[in-house]
């Protein structure tokens, strides 16, 4: 039919945002090239992407879920990624290891603007893709509408393929655009040709047109042609769109109804012809075709069953069963279709497949048939930080060990986590993307270590000082039965600076209080400093021991320790005591239509407006800076999220201690006591 269509196995991933309808495609995709016999549906939750009990439970994907597929004798491997921008990184983690993304958008425009991080990404990685408008059976919006909506944030030229054929309000069918053939859908099986409506002529021509100059934009003999306006031939359209589209140069428009199967053959005949093959994405990636077998972990399934799996990307074959990667044997090489496992002998280049118990290896890894390998630039990228905490322990506390081996092994999974021991609050704190993700993660822990689990809000570590200073006069004395115990010290109390942190000096002449009791003397007073007259850790303040006494057989190192621990308690209280909260220097990045709105929020949440300006490098974006305590973090990501369409974003880190008093300390005062 035209010039010969890539070969060797390719991947694609289906990305795009939340519920667009990417495990329904694939699900379809998958019935389309009889790889299942039976559809399942979203509804039942019994797809192909959606095999997890975690995913099926939510009726949401949670992690990305590998299909491969033969279609007209090529192998193709479907990485269903979520969608959810508390998932993006496991998203990312796949697309570095695909020779194209399929982007599923809603036909509804106000939820375009969503994929602005994911375009960038893929820009940024140079991914070819390609859109596929899903849902037209549903008539919400115009594709025109949509295509606008989504060239205002691309930076590839949108190019339409196909126009729709209305029957009313509902899509019936499409006219293809390159062969300026028309079909009429036919639920659940292929589309039939029909004759291009009389009343649709121009606007086919039309459209055409444009699709045209699009890509001679791009290719000086189609731009020739058009100029002399000579039809170019097929084959030409054709040549010049595989090749544009693999470049990334353009971004090749298709719509139709996943669930209905409405546009999914017309989608797997472009992607047979458009996705490049493994050889070229080699080149796009910088890496040579030839040299030993080399493979890319994009993900990493651990279940306390099957035990370790690793998802990779074969990027040069044949990748065997019983080889050596990196030093690590190849326990199984398998093709999987959603959870299921087929063994094979060997993988070739372009495929994705999951070894079998690669113990050491992470996600992100660059295994090797010789020796250890660095991962070229544009096969990196960094796990985005975490955004959101809950503070987990074990129902049982005979279970505590078992719980950090099972965090590290769920952080292992998922880069995107990670867990600590806050010191200041003596809490486990599990930290992600949000709270789904979390929720997740916990889901995991207990589904699959049978972890039984209880979790908490994250405290906020606060901390006192003081804002006078007083002198002081403690005095232990003891006489019980033979050896008493004696110590007696003056000690003067004064604030420091915020971030000065503990002084002790000494001032003593004369022996007064022996040298070797001094040290005593400190030790007692920062054993009250864990535990101020508020009930927290005392910071910011300065002790001087300036006079004393002693006694020749009753003092001791004790004694002096608990002189010191008595002057403290006894002089603190009268020091003024004051609470201090944690600060913390916040950015929030998002569409500059939200901007006026996140400053409220912070406002409204205590916070200390800095200033905001253009985000760095991102079109139409702005990044608003504050001072914010940090009791306000810990739910701002979700409010955040809320009111800009779940694109809002920040980075923060502790600034400061800052002090609070009036109502709010006292709340947390008495909090803090009730708890005791
Ligand atoms: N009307 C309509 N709904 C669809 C279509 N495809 C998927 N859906 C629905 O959209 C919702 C989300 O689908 P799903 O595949 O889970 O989306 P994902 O989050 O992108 O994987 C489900 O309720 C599907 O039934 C379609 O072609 N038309
Ligand atoms: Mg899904």
């Amino acid at each position: 039919m035209t010039e010969k269509a890539p070969s060797g196995p390719r991947s694609v991933a289906i990305v795009g945002t939340y519920s667009s309808g990417k495990t329904a495609l694939l699900e379809s995709l998958l019935f389309a090239t009889g790889a299942i016999s039976r559809k399942g549906t979203i509804k039942e939750g019994n797809t192909v992407g959606d095999a997890s009990a975690e995913a099926r439970s939510r009726g949401m994907s949670v992690e990305v879920s590998t299909a491969t597929t033969t279609y007209l004798d090529e192998v193709f491997t479907f990485l269903d990624c979520p969608g959810s921008v508390e998932f993006l990184h496991e998203t990312y983690a796949a697309l570095v290891g695909v020779d194209a993304a399929v982007v599923v958008c809603d036909n509804e425009i106000d939820r375009a603007a969503a994929l602005y991080p994911l375009f960038r990404f893929l820009d940024e990685h140079q991914i070819p893709y390609l859109i596929f408008v899903n849902k037209m059976d549903r008539a919400s919006g115009s594709a025109r509408d949509v295509l606008e909506a989504l060239q205002a944030i691309s930076k590839r030229p949108l190019v339409l393929r196909q126009v729709p054929i209305r029957k009313g309000e509902a899509v019936s069918g499409y006219i293809d655009l390159v062969h300026e053939r028309a079909y009429s859908y036919s639920d659940n099986g292929a589309s039939s040709l029909i004759q291009i409506p009389e009343e649709m002529q121009t606007e086919e021509q039309d459209a055409r047109g444009e699709m045209l100059e699009a890509l001679a934009d791009f290719d000086d003999s189609l731009l020739e042609k058009l100029l002399e306006d000579v039809v170019p031939p097929k084959e030409e359209i054709y040549q010049t769109l595989h090749k544009d589209f693999s470049e990334g140069l353009v971004v090749p428009v298709l719509f139709g109804a996943a669930e209905r199967e409405n546009g999914v053959r017309r989608l797997l005949k472009a992607l047979r012809h458009d996705v490049p093959g493994p050889e070229m994405t080699l080149e796009r990636v910088g890496l040579d075709a030839s040299g030993p077998p080399l493979a890319q972990v994009l993900k990493t399934y651990v279940s306390p069953h099957s035990g370790r799996l690793s998802l990779v990307r074969v990027w040069r074959g044949p990748l065997k069963d019983g080889a050596t990667l990196s030093g690590v044997r190849v326990g199984s090489v398998n093709t999987m279709l959603g959870s299921q496992l087929g063994k094979v002998q060997s993988a070739e280049a372009g495929m994705v497949v999951a070894l079998g118990r690669m113990e050491g290896v992470k996600t992100g890894d660059m295994l090797s048939g010789d020796g250890a390998v660095a991962v070229p630039e544009p096969l990196r990228f960094q796990p985005p930080h975490a955004v959101y905490a809950m503070a987990v322990a074990t129902e049982k506390r005979a279970d505590e060990v078992k719980l950090s081996d099972a965090l590290g092994k769920i952080v292992e999974e998922d880069p995107s986590l990670f867990w600590e021991q806050n010191h200041g609050t003596h809490q486990v704190l599990l930290w992600g993307q949000g709270e789904i993700h979390l929720l997740v993660a916990l889901d995991r822990l207990r589904n699959k270590y049978n972890l039984p689990l209880v979790t908490d809000r994250p405290k906020v570590p606060y901390k006192e000082t003081i804002r006078k200073p007083v002198s002081v006069h403690g005095r232990h004395k003891k006489q019980s039965g033979g050896h008493g115990q004696f110590g007696d010290v003056h000690l003067d109390i004064r604030p420091l600076g915020r971030g000065e942190g503990f002084v002790f000096e000494d001032t003593i002449v004369g022996g007064v209080v022996p040298r070797q009791y001094i040290p005593a003397v400190e030790t007692g007073v920062k054993d009250y400093m864990k535990k101020g007259p508020l009930g927290f850790p005392v910071v910011d303040v300065g002790v001087t021991l300036t006079s004393g006494s002693y006694h020749t057989v009753d003092s001791s190192e004790m004694a002096f320790q608990t002189a010191g621990r008595i002057a403290m308690s006894e002089g603190m209280p009268q020091c003024n005591p004051v609470l201090l909260e944690p600060i913390f220097k916040v950015d929030v990045h998002v569409p500059n239509e939200y901007t006026p709105q996140v400053q409220r929020l912070l406002s409204g949440r205590r916070g200390q407006i800095l200033g905001f300006g253009a985000r760095d490098g991102w079109d139409g974006w702005d990044s608003v800076s504050a001072n914010l305590p940090q009791a306000e973090l810990h739910d701002l990501i979700i409010e955040l999220r809320s009111l800009s369409r779940g694109v809002g974003t920040y980075d923060f880190s502790f600034d400061h201690l800052q002090e609070l008093s009036g109502r709010l300390a006292d709340d947390v005062v008495s909090a803090a006591a009730a708890a005791q």
